[in-house]
């Protein structure tokens, strides 16, 4: 019998109905409850997107259940089986449950990742705490993977999809160069970049790397959906970038969230309503790249990076 290896598959989550949205957004908080207005706000946003009201928890099932199978096409030669288990930052599943399961399951060893690929000790290093914290009580053995933003398959796939969407800009009749790329990542609070936080610097290495392999000059990097807090975030915002780029008469206008996998409320919303509203006010007009999803080239880029880190120690 082959040995099993754990693999703690970590994603944002989101509630499974409109129900569970308080207790949701009450985790998010750190166990506040928010006031009855944020809370309709945000049942809002999530019954004005397209595509099912919580398209990221089928999303998640489905990069988790083909991260197993290409884990397990790829070390095929290995001595080992992969077997991977959910752990919602948010939602059920939580981190917790999933290693608790890992446990009862007799796993002994263990890697750890986020569907994100880039990290910051507010994103990526609260996950993999709240994992290392719950794997020590049950004495599995974990390694992480931190982040995957250059991955030459993840940049690969990131830049198929910008070309694809130039394409379709030359289709109706724009011009290639005159297209402004933004690539976009979700903003944190402006103190990550006094603790000399790597999130910043690897986006905009992403977005370099993508940029100069689909060959566009034309870019820029900006934040979108900063939290609604009284702290200071990261900005510039992508409405106000919207705004500035109508002054410098820019028409034509590429989106890459390159900081998600998936689609979900922060694309589908954020993006696909609220940014593009202000294009339309702004008589622009503004596309998104496909969402990379359950793209063979991301699946791949995860189950080289897992493989690695389960290699190395
Ligand atoms: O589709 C869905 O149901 C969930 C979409 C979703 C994703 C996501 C990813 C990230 N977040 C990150 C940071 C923060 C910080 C706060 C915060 C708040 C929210 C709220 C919702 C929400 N986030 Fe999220 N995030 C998603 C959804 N996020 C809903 C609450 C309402 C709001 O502010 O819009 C502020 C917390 C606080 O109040 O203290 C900080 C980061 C990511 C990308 C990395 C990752 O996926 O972990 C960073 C998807």
């Amino acid at each position: 019998m082959k040995n099993k290896i754990g693999v703690l598959v970590m994603s944002y989550g989101t509630p499974e109905s409109l129900d569970q949205v308080e207790a949701y957004y009450t985790h998010i908080r750190r166990g506040n409850p928010p006031s009855e207005e944020q809370l309709k706000e945000l049942k809002d946003r999530y019954e004005a997107i397209v595509g099912g009201v919580f398209p990221l928890r089928a999303n998640t099932d489905s990069q988790v259940e083909a991260l197993q199978m290409t884990l397990n096409r790829d070390s095929v030669d290995k001595d080992v089986e992969f077997v991977c288990y959910q752990g919602l930052k948010h939602a059920y599943p939580f981190i917790e449950d999933g290693v608790e399961q890992m446990a009862k399951d007799g796993i002994t060893r263990a890697v750890g990742i986020v569907l994100a690929p880039h990290y910051s000790i507010m994103s990526v290093g609260g996950y993999i705490k709240r994992a290392e914290e719950k794997a020590a009580e049950h004495g599995i053995r974990f390694s992480f993977v931190k982040s995957y933003h250059l991955h030459p398959k993840l940049i690969e796939a990131l830049t198929q999809r910008v070309s694809k969407k130039l394409d379709q800009f030359e289709e109706v009749g724009a011009k290639r160069d005159s297209v402004r790329v933004l690539f976009s990542a979700h903003s944190l609070p402006e103190k990550i970049l006094e603790m000399g936080d790597p999130y910043q610097d690897q986006l905009l290495e992403t977005s370099k790397a993508v940029a100069d392999r689909a060959g566009v000059k034309n870019w820029q990097f900006t934040w979108q959906s900063a939290g609604r807090t009284a702290t200071p975030w990261l900005g510039p915002d992508i409405l106000d970038t919207l705004r500035e780029l109508s002054v410098e008469q820019v028409e034509d206008v590429l989106v890459a969230p390159i900081g998600f996998v998936s689609d979900h409320l922060e694309v589908l919303y954020d993006l696909d309503i609220e940014a593009q509203a202000v294009a339309g006010e702004l008589d622009m007009r503004l596309m998104r790249t496909d969402a990379l999803n359950t793209d063979p080239l991301y699946m791949e880029t995860l189950s080289d990076v897992i493989i690695k880190a389960w290699e190395e120690e």
